[in-house]
């Protein structure tokens, strides 16, 4: 049987939306050649920040300079050679690469169906801080923490906890029946990805399921709130804003 026509989970509202692979639709970006980029999340939606998904395909690359902003790139699937302020890093699933604004990139040497995952933000700086260098890591070197006391849910940190970084990009992940302590409501806003797992996100006062796959934007002081579901453990890979103050002078 065919699914239904003209059905979706998908929902973009004024301070959420969440998006499904099934609506991903490619665009073109600039630098990028033999890729397929999906712009999950972007201004247009009311973000701060863009939120891009980009699956090679055969001699797939991308080239450029930051400029103003700055980039998080995470490895889902594949590997791939990261060129980084003339600087070479190989990268498989799990690595990631923070490059600095008006920094030049260059990522090549991927297999067919490598995907990257970019979170991309202006960059402002701090009066008394440098500007981060770029940093490469891999998640399997972050020690998961217990998130608020809970070991059921832990949160793996991948930039460092430091006043000069302006965004952060953590790892969640949870055991299933484990839930966010409490419907958190705050300034930052958020952009995440589900890599595993199933479960409910509370958005502002909607419930929705969600699983690997699904993209959920939630723009400041959207309420929410998670509890995973099912057998095996649910995580997401999510950005925030962080470390600038609330009213820029
Ligand atoms: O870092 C956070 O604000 C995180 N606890 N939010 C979330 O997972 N929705
Ligand atoms: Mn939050």
């Amino acid at each position: 049987m065919t699914d239904l026509f003209g059905q979706t989970r998908d929902v973009v509202k004024d301070r959420y939306a969440l998006r499904t692979p099934s609506g991903f639709v490619p665009s073109v970006l600039p630098g990028w050649r033999n890729v397929v980029p999906i712009v999950q999340i972007s201004p247009g939606m009311g973000a701060d920040f863009a939120q891009i998904q980009i699956t090679f395909d055969k001699n797939g690359e991308g080239r450029g300079n930051t400029g103003a902003n700055q980039y998080l790139v995470y490895v889902l699937e594949g590997k791939c050679v990261a060129n980084l302020a003339g600087k070479k890093h190989s990268l498989r699933v799990g690595s990631y690469a923070y490059v600095p604004s008006q920094t030049d990139f260059h990522f090549a040497q991927a297999n067919a169906g490598t995907k990257l995952l970019i979170f991309e933000k202006k960059f402002v700086a701090l009066a008394g801080y440098e500007k981060p260098a770029v940093l490469v890591g891999h998640e399997s070197d972050i020690q998961g923490q217990p998130f608020l006391g809970n070991k059921d849910a832990r949160l793996q940190v991948l930039l460092p906890d430091h006043p000069s970084f302006d965004m952060a990009v953590n790892i969640f992940t949870y055991q299933p029946g484990a839930t966010l302590p409490f419907v958190e409501v705050h300034i930052m806003e958020h952009g995440l990805v589900m890599l595993k797992g199933q479960g409910v996100y509370r958005l502002d006062a909607d419930w929705y399921p969600v699983r690997e796959g699904d993209v959920i934007w939630m723009a400041p002081y959207c309420p929410q709130w998670f509890v995973a579901m099912g057998t095996t453990p649910a995580s997401y890979i999510y950005y925030k804003d962080v470390n600038r103050a609330a009213l820029p002078s």
